[in-house]
């Protein structure tokens, strides 16, 4: 049976919204969800949870417990892969169930599978219905990292920075301050939980002395974390060991580090000690880590995808390099006007591609690629 225009429109909304049931989990897979529907009723749902785990598809079908009837629909947030990977294709599932009605929210990137998973299914007789070009766009989003990934072969790197509304990233340099409020917090532990790393440059880890963990109403969930720094200021002596350091979730913390840092001695003797895993890495004429390091180290460490939050050196180097492709830009009403105040390195007109805009209590935030 075929589904009505609006019918179908809220269904693509739900199985995008059964997707994001995987939030964060199913790297370096993207999330999808499918719902099995009949005489216009979702009679069973299901998401990819994990990388090795069964498919939406098929979950939809377990889920079931049944034949579908003939005139039975699936609808999925993502076009059905077609080959064997970890798991078996899905487009043998749906042809083994019987279904013959299909609607796809938006292509799979993935080489292996782009268009061909839509195409077998009708080379099979199946009718198969692909969503309009706005429904298509929001199911793209949804996985920008893993599109990203499949499209450039490379991690998606992300800078998060959160400024004042005349541009500043602090009110002093060198200490901690509260820009955006709390639905603006919350939000970006959101993104902390979805991106599998983090990172941040050494003069956040000793200004904020931050813990970099997604702290969600149910769980704290913590990505790996990346400090940048070049010469293990934050392993001073002088320094008290930091929250990321010595955690539950330390084993998850490395520091991307130069070879001065390295000749350091007590500094390094105390990352030793705190067991803390250190990358070396080239030095740049700055004596900083070089920013265009970042994908390699990402990729041998199997992670697509990183949350960049700052601080103010991090952020100019990224962009000096033009190493970060996605901006989230949060904007506070807040004025910092004292004479330290630290600015953004990043100018007021810059221009997003594909933005989108959240209006979170009094902030604002804009994110797209850069
Ligand atoms: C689907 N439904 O739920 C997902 C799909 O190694 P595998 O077998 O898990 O395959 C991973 C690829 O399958 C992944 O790169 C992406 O192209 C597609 N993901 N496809 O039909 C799903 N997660
Ligand atoms: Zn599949």
């Amino acid at each position: 049976m075929s589904l009505s225009q609006t019918s179908i429109s809220a269904l693509f909304d739900r199985a995008i919204a059964v997707a994001k049931k995987g939030w964060g989990n199913t790297h370096p897979n993207p999330m999808v969800g499918a719902l099995i529907v009949e005489n216009g009723e979702v009679i069973s749902e299901g998401f990819h949870s994990a990388s090795g785990q069964a498919h939406a598809e098929v979950e939809a079908f377990k889920a079931l417990g049944r034949t579908p009837s003939t005139d039975a629909s699936i609808v999925i947030s993502l076009e059905p892969c077609s080959t064997h990977g970890k798991t078996p294709p899905c487009t043998n599932a749906i042809l083994n169930s019987g279904i013959q009605s299909v609607y796809v929210a938006g292509l799979d990137p993935n080489p292996k599978h782009a268009g061909n998973g839509i195409e077998i299914l009708r080379e099979k007789g199946l009718d198969v219905e692909l969503a309009d070009s706005e429904t298509q766009q929001r199911a793209a989003r949804l996985n920008f990292i893993f599109n990203h990934n499949m499209q450039t072969g490379r991690p998606l790197i992300a800078l998060k920075l959160a400024e004042s509304a005349n541009g500043k990233l602090a009110d002093e340099s060198g200490r901690p301050s509260r820009v955006t409020e709390s639905e603006a917090r919350a939000d970006m532990m959101k993104w902390r939980r979805l991106f599998p790393s983090i990172c941040v440059g050494s003069g956040t880890v000793l200004s904020d002395n931050p813990e970099l963990t997604a702290r969600l109403p149910d769980a704290t969930f913590c990505p790996t974390r990346l400090v940048v720094d070049s010469d293990l200021s934050t392993f001073d002596p002088k320094v008290s060991d930091r929250t990321l350091y010595t955690d539950e979730f330390a084993g998850r913390t490395r520091v991307l580090t130069t070879p001065i840092g390295l000749k350091k001695n007590a500094r390094f003797s105390r990352a030793k000690q705190l067991g803390i895993s250190l990358i070396e890495t080239e030095v740049c004429p700055r004596g900083r880590v070089p920013a265009l390091c970042f994908p390699s180290i990402l990729s041998e460490l199997g992670l697509n995808g990183i949350y960049c939050e700052g601080g103010a050196k991090l952020a100019e180097s990224m962009m000096e390099e033009g190493l970060a492709d996605y901006l989230f830009r949060y904007r506070s009403p807040k004025e910092f006007l004292g004479p330290r105040a630290l600015a953004s390195p990043i100018a007021k007109s810059i221009r997003l591609r594909d933005a989108l805009e959240l209006e979170l209590g009094s902030d604002h935030l804009t994110h797209g690629f850069l």
